[in-house]
């Protein structure tokens, strides 16, 4: 659909003003939230990925590119957002410590409340002892880790380490996800799920609640 490559396009060229406004011209031609989000601004970043390993653009492109994001992903939440009047579940979501990296976190977040569950967004580079933290106080039933870079990802072993430690893992489970994560990594540091994208973390959520 040629608007959905238009807003690929200007997250690209990261011009915020312009996804924002097709954006909204696409939602009054009732094209659904998640088309918009995965076949326009999603593929804009993919694009930005792929030109930022080839070192075609830098730093200051891609987060020019990650604002537009950002802004097209406020115009959306409210579409994607189902009025609930109580949370099926409470999940905890964090980038691990050492990583920035919080676009993918954010729309699996904003995937799961559209399921109805309540999202406590604990920010990115969370520390184990943040991690502790937010469990105690918020007494979560689920726990998840995103990590984008391979140097992080091993940040997560220290957390489900710590929370073991702390003897708080029987009553949370724990998923992790983010571009680096395999199965087999999910299966060698023993969390409860890895889910790839967005809608397999709600299939995922969905299946270890029901344990
Ligand atoms: Co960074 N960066 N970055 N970066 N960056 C990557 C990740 C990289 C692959 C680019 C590359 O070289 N090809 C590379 C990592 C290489 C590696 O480790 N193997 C990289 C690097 C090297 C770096 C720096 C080190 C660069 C530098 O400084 N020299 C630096 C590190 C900073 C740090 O974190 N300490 C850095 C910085 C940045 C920016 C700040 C500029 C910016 C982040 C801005 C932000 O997030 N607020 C940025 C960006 C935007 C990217 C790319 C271009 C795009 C990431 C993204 O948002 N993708 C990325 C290249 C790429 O991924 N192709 C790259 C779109 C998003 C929808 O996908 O995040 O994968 P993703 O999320 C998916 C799934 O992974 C999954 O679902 C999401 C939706 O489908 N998922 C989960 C994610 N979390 C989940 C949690 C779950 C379940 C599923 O459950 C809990």
């Amino acid at each position: 659909m040629k608007i959905l490559k238009e807003i690929a396009v200007n997250v690209e060229n990261g011009d915020s003003t312009t996804v924002k406004e097709l954006i909204k011209t696409a939602l009054s031609q009732k094209i659904a939230a998640e088309e918009i989000l995965n076949d326009g601004l999603v593929k804009g970043m993919d694009v930005i990925g792929i030109k930022f390993k080839n070192n075609e653009v830098f730093i200051p492109e891609v987060l020019i590119a990650t604002r537009a994001m950002k802004a097209g992903m406020d115009i959306i939440r409210p579409f994607l957002t189902h009025e609930i009047v109580k949370p099926k579940a409470k999940i905890v979501m964090g980038t691990v410590k050492g990583d920035l990296h919080d676009i993918g976190k954010k729309i699996v977040g904003m995937i799961l409340e559209r399921e109805g569950y309540e999202i406590i967004d604990i920010g990115i580079d969370v520390s184990k002892e943040k991690f502790l933290k937010a469990i105690k106080k918020e007494n979560p039933d689920i726990i998840g880790m995103s990590a984008l870079l391979t140097t992080t990802m091993a940040y997560m072993r220290e957390v489900i380490e710590a929370v073991e430690k702390a003897k708080l893992k029987q009553n949370v489970k724990i998923i992790i996800g983010g571009a680096p994560i395999t199965q087999s990594f999910a299966d060698e540091i023993k969390v409860d799920g890895y889910a790839p994208d967005g809608v397999s973390a709600v299939e995922l959520v969905k299946n270890l609640l029901k344990k």
